[in-house]
């Protein structure tokens, strides 16, 4: 923020003026830890616009879902309350089944894949946000999806009955059809819901369970799946972007697309970066076993065609592109 001291010409008074008259601070919930990749993306993402606007328009993270927890962040976008945040968009898969494109199972599960079928994603995205009032700035893949048990598993046999930490629909159905009990728990409270036996397992990133240090709360094993890499999508509200000056409309543009390349480089980097710190804190991390691998491919066979059928003719011309 710009501080001017003018010294009235003749006189004593000394005027100070913070910014301009129409200098605006935009606060920016997140909800995932302030040292996660995706929380310091989005701080560079907010130093970009900083500086690009001269303090203009200042961007203050507020990461941890210390402003707004992740549930709550789209609607509180939606309706003003804040500007812009950043928010889990399969979460909200109940609104709009376009929403939840990147959570299908087995649908896309490397980087490269998770790329190639946002772009063929964005069109129906954006429109879909269009309609809420929101639009999109960026979006950046989670690392890909692995199981989290505090005991050896080696078939879905091993998982009935286990009580599972869901994070969106897709994953309360991934719990449904392997034969445990889901409960929605944000990130922020994975680690007290495994330690008070609340949760005995989860679909997550090596990321999360790193984060939030999983291993200190019973967790003992992770099986890398490579299921699927949902996205963290970082909304504006389209009003507060309307009204705003070209030059800082562009400041967001541009260092959004900066925050979109950036942020899928270090979500590579943390990968391999996190399953070392699940190792560290004592965890096995392995590849799942060949037989729960297959059975969980099955799952994913039923899911996409589930998926499919809610997204009717916007989720084949998306799997089209797809494919393509
Ligand atoms: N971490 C987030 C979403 C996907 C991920 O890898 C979570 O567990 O809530």
């Amino acid at each position: 923020m710009k501080r001017i001291t003018t010294l009235l010409a003749g006189s004593a008074i000394a005027l100070s003026v913070t910014g301009s008259a129409f200098a605006e601070k935009w606060d920016m919930p997140m909800a995932y830890s302030a040292s996660n990749f995706h929380s310091k993306n989005g701080a560079d993402f907010a130093k970009c616009v900083t500086d690009a606007t001269s303090g203009e328009l200042e961007i203050v993270t507020h990461p941890g879902g210390s402003l707004f927890k992740g549930g709550e962040i789209k609607r509180a976008i939606q309706t003003g309350q804040v500007q812009i945040g950043e928010r889990l968009l399969s979460a909200h898969a109940n609104e709009n089944p376009v929403f939840g494109v990147d959570s299908v199972p087995f649908m896309a599960t490397s980087f490269d894949a998770s790329v190639k079928l946002h772009e063929a994603a964005k069109p129906e995205l954006e429109a879909a946000l269009e309609e809420q009032n929101l639009k999109l700035l960026y979006s950046v893949p989670w690392p890909p999806q692995g199981l989290y048990f505090k005991k050896e598993v080696n078939s879905i046999e091993d998982m009935k009955g286990l009580k599972f930490r869901a994070y969106n629909a897709s994953t309360s159905r991934l719990a449904e059809l392997t034969g445990m009990q889901p409960t929605q728990i944000e990130a922020a409270e994975v680690q007290q819901a495994f330690s008070t036996n609340a949760v005995e397992s989860m679909v997550s990133s090596g990321a999360t369970g790193y984060d939030r240090k999983v291993f200190d709360a019973g967790v003992t094993n992770y099986y890398e799946v490579d299921a699927w890499l949902p996205r963290n999508s970082v909304l504006v509200n389209q009003e507060a972007f309307a009204a705003l000056p070209d030059d800082q409309k562009e400041a967001l543009t541009t260092c959004a697309v900066e925050a979109e390349e950036r942020g899928l480089n270090m979500s590579k980097d943390y990968t391999q970066f996190t399953y070392d710190g699940l190792r560290e804190g004592g965890m096995t991390v392995e590849p799942a076993s060949a037989e729960l691998k297959s059975e969980l491919e099955k799952i994913g066979e039923t899911m996409t065609q589930e998926w499919l059928d809610s997204a009717g003719d916007k989720g084949k011309t998306i799997v089209d592109a797809f494919k393509k």
